[in-house]
């Protein structure tokens, strides 16, 4: 996935500050609760797909090595599937399940959106071929998604999901949605922590009339980097390069 890679070299260096105009703007996470070290899923909003579940039991935060640094944090825990396996019809999806989103009120400009992911299987005897299909939506678009496909047995697997959306002042819906093409799994969980958006770059006034100066506030940041999505540059009147 080269997008994402070229993403992820984009996110390090917004990750280490980004100055720009003399002005070195705050890194300071937008999202409520984006860590779930409050020990709940406070801030978020849960849903479920039309014939999905979030588990039995689920979802809930539990502590878990999300990230695969070797140090478990509170994180969001699923086990997700179809609610109900016999249904077999072109109009309902195979990939069912659920999430969370939160809706956040932004200043229009340039952001960094990044989120861990992880699916765990503990006590199965063959693994499982659809550990989770995890994606990152904004406004109802797709911006990244991360299949982890099959895995083995007491086994874990990691991924990080990146965007780098340009939004429009005012409220945005931010969602996770997890989905697997068959029913909840009890040695299955997927795990999601760190949900991070960070400004980069504020549009000032003269950015939303001057395309010249769309750009003076975009040196360094592709903002095509990580969006296999390829829909946050709607209209393509932001391009730069
Ligand atoms: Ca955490
Ligand atoms: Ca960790």
């Amino acid at each position: 996935m080269p997008k994402l890679k070229l993403g992820m070299v984009a996110m390090v260096s917004i990750l280490g500050g980004y100055l720009i105009g003399g002005l070195l703007y705050a890194q300071v996470n937008l999202f409520t609760n984006g860590d779930f070290e409050t020990g709940d899923l406070s801030g978020w909003t849960t849903f479920t797909t039309g014939n999905g579940t979030l588990g039995t039991g689920y979802p809930q935060v539990a502590s878990f090595d999300t990230n695969g640094d070797g140090a478990s944090t509170m994180s969001a825990q699923f086990s997700v599937g179809q609610a109900d396996t016999t249904i077999s019809s072109p109009d309902v999806p195979k990939y069912q399940g659920g999430g969370i989103y939160q809706t956040v009120d932004l200043a229009g400009g340039d952001y960094s959106l990044t989120v861990e992911i992880a699916a765990h299987d503990s006590g199965s005897n063959f693994g499982n071929g659809e550990a989770g299909k995890f994606e990152l939506i904004v406004d109802g678009q797709l911006m990244d998604s991360h299949d982890f496909k099959q895995i083995n047995s007491n086994a874990s697997k990691h991924s990080l999901l990146a965007a780098m959306p340009g939004m429009t002042a005012g409220a945005h819906e931010i969602m996770i949605r997890i989905t697997r093409p068959a029913g909840e799994a009890n040695t299955l969980t997927q795990y999601i922590d760190n949900i991070t958006l960070k400004n980069t770059a504020t549009t000032d006034a003269q950015d939303t009339t001057d395309p010249a100066e769309k750009c003076k506030g975009n040196k360094g940041g592709n903002r095509d980097s990580g969006n296999s999505g390829g829909s946050n540059n709607k209209g393509g009147d932001k391009h730069c390069d």
